[in-house]
């Protein structure tokens, strides 16, 4: 039995709404891409030839664009493109694949490396469905050697894969279905991997690619551009939430005022639900739901960071939402903040990745022994349970190779402590959950604090919030 590869890849094609077409004839729009400030094309260019050198020439690597989500019934979420795929191409639309050739191919007699299969337009619909970059725009716009219609992937792929041992796959659905009355679990991945090996027996499937994530690590010069503007503005957000808050406001008043300077600063979105927790739930790491009312003498704890061209900040400040620390608070506030300086002085190029974490959690340790919170050093992790430090880029925890830092490199730097009640410690430390969370650039040279402009020790913290009630 003949097989294609079109049942392998049907599934990225089911996303298509029933939908009823009518639009006056000679309705025409316009295609605009989306950012006027963006990354140069040069910089894809480049990323694109520096994958396809790293690769031998008997291997091809399809990105894939990210799935349209679906909300609920005929309502999508809002669409983000996939890090990989639109680091490599700038192309914004779902529906798309990149394909790279480090042999080459010939393709009407030209040696061919790269093509974009892109979805065409439809100009009798674009009232309803928008206007798509299209083929010829793709080309013109995003500077690929060839730009074809996405259903032309399977076709081509055929040929290309035809001789070739390796094929690298970044961006394939990784959803996994629990059907209800099915035996196992449904690894859509998996079930791709396998689709294509009864294809090609003789092909080894990959799916992640080392060399994208060690490029995206070093940010070049345009990024960083973006990574700024993405973390001034989320500055803004900060101060402006910070200035707002007041007992008896709601986390998700606060979250507003955040989201609201974001927005209004440019940003396309948050690059990851905004965490606003107060008393409690300043305790719970990946606390989203923003729910509750706070309470004078409340700390409240906020995670939040703007996205801007698909870069994004990620910074977290803890304020007294009656505008001045307890003593209790600011004495965990204060250890905080010691640690994250002493994980800050660690950034430096060529320290191992994990330093940072080491230099803060040392402190956490020996202070929270001082004060008897804790009574053995083994015990540190019941207060202070994550790491301190991730990469930060198109993802809020971006891709990078975890060895030594590098110069070029963004990462953040956020120690905390949290003592939920119950914990066994005086009563007096209870329901405090203090983190703080900068971006650092690692350079040559001293590391930079590239949202330094954020106020970050409690006598600034507390002038900011005096400030606000004096207005
Ligand atoms: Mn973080």
């Amino acid at each position: 039995m003949k097989r294609t590869l079109f049942s392998a890849f049907t599934i990225f094609c089911f996303i298509s709404v029933f939908e009823v077409f009518s639009q006056a004839p000679g309705v025409s729009f316009q295609y605009a891409y989306p950012y006027k400030d963006g990354i140069p094309i040069q910089n894809y260019r480049n990323r694109r030839a520096a994958v396809l050198a790293s690769l031998d020439e008997h291997s091809a690597v399809v990105s894939f664009a990210a799935d349209v989500r679906n909300r609920q019934n005929d309502v999508d979420y809002e669409y983000r493109q996939s890090s990989n795929f639109w680091y490599l191409t700038g192309m914004p639309d779902p529906k798309s694949a990149l394909l790279l050739i480090p042999g080459g191919m010939e393709i009407d007699g030209r040696q061919i490396h790269e093509i974009l299969f892109v979805q065409p337009r439809r100009i009798e619909s674009e009232i309803w469905t928008g206007v798509k970059m299209g083929p010829e725009e793709a080309q013109r716009i995003l500077g690929i050697e060839l730009c074809l219609e996405y259903n032309r992937l399977n076709e081509i792929l055929e040929k290309v894969l035809k001789g070739r041992d390796t094929l690298w796959l970044t961006g394939l659905p990784t959803a996994t279905v629990t059907p209800p009355f099915a035996p196992k679990p449904i690894f859509i991945e998996t079930e791709l991997k396998n689709k294509l090996h009864e294809i090609y027996p003789e092909l080894y499937i990959k799916t992640s690619l080392p060399k994208l994530a060690a490029l995206r690590e070093i940010k070049d010069a345009d990024e960083l551009r973006l990574m700024r503007k993405a973390i001034a503005i989320s500055i803004e957000g900060h101060l402006g939430a910070m200035r707002a808050a007041k007992p008896g406001m709601f986390e998700y008043e606060i979250e507003a005022e955040m989201e609201y300077g974001f927005k209004r600063g440019g940003a396309e979105d948050v690059g990851y639900p905004s965490i606003v927790g107060t008393n409690y739930n300043a305790c719970i790491l990946h606390y989203i739901s923003n729910r509750k009312q706070t309470q004078a003498g409340d700390l409240i704890l906020a995670d939040c960071g703007a996205e801007y061209q698909n870069y994004t900040a990620d910074i977290t400040r803890t304020f007294p939402i009656s505008g001045k620390y307890s003593k209790e608070q600011r004495k965990i506030y204060d250890i905080v903040l010691e640690a994250q300086n002493a994980g800050i002085a660690a950034c430096r190029a060529g320290n191992n990745f994990g330093e940072p974490h080491k230099k803060a959690h040392a402190i956490i340790e020996k202070r929270l022994l001082e004060l008897g919170i804790i009574k053995k050093s083994e015990q540190t992790g019941w207060y202070f349970m994550h790491g301190t430090s991730h990469y930060l880029g198109l993802d809020v925890h971006d891709a990078g190779t975890r060895g030594t830092l590098k110069a070029g490199s963004v990462i953040t730097v956020e120690p905390g402590i949290y003592i939920p009640s119950g914990s066994p410690c005086d009563k007096k430390w209870w329901n405090i959950g203090v983190r703080i969370e900068d971006d650092i650039l690692i350079t040559y040279g001293e590391p930079e604090n590239l949202s330094s402009k954020l106020p970050r020790t409690a006598d600034e913290i507390e002038r900011i919030m005096a400030k606000k009630t004096a207005d």
